[in-house]
């Protein structure tokens, strides 16, 4: 598929970070991109206009041209097949490309119902329970650690979706209350991928602690 006319564009929430491993990656490939912002504390999110654009009432949402997507690894899915040709973000190769996805699956599940959960109940007060959060980002990061101790990154040698997608909640666990202090493996790769070309923060909250 060529490139669409239109600029693409991201609705978006400053501090989410399902909303910036998609601004990340864009960033990556130097596609151009037209940020949103939509206002969640006001509830934008849940108007008929957005709702259009995603039924889920939630950020991040792409449009590119006639494409309109939801959800924060279907649009990395998305990107890499139609603007990453060298297929280096997202694989071909069966095995390599399945270990992608199994990473986008700890993203889905136990990174948003731990590291990202403990940060919303911390940062934006809202109401999970914010200990077995913590329990569950432990139980993540004890694995995540020692498997980063042999690896640059979680797919093989260079960066992948799959580094992408736990980048943002991961670096700002500490938000939530959960430090990366014991975990030195997993701090020298959030560097390695904050060292980049084309490496684009998210920006920080009050509540962090030193990590
Ligand atoms: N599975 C979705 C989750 C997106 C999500 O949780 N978005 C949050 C912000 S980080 C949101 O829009 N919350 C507002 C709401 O649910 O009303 C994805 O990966 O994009």
């Amino acid at each position: 598929m060529t490139p669409s006319l239109r600029p693409i564009r991201l609705y978006r929430h400053a501090l989410s970070g399902h909303s910036h491993r998609v601004e990340l990656f864009l960033s990556l490939l130097k596609l151009p991109v037209e940020l949103v912002d939509v206002d969640l504390a006001r509830g934008e999110q849940k108007s008929p206009e957005f709702l259009a654009r995603n039924p889920f009432g939630q950020v991040p949402v792409l449009e590119d041209g006639e494409v309109t997507l939801a959800d924060s690894n279907a649009i990395l899915v998305y990107l890499a097949t139609r603007y990453d040709p060298s297929g280096r973000w997202l694989p071909r190769e069966p095995v390599a490309a399945a270990r992608v996805q199994q990473w986008l699956s700890v993203a889905a599940g136990p990174l948003s119902s731990g590291p990202a959960a403990a940060r919303l109940v911390a940062v934006f007060g809202t109401k999970l329970d914010a200990e077995r959060a913590k329990v569950i980002a432990t139980q993540l990061y004890s694995v995540l650690d020692p498997y980063l101790a042999t690896r640059s990154f979680l797919v093989g040698e260079t960066p992948t979706l799959a580094d992408v997608a736990l980048y943002s909640y991961t670096a700002h666990a500490p938000e939530g209350g959960v430090s990366l202090e014991p975990y030195g493996n997993i701090r020298a790769w959030l560097a390695r991928i904050e060292a980049l070309p084309g490496f684009v923060p998210m920006r920080r909250t009050q509540t962090a602690f030193a990590a």
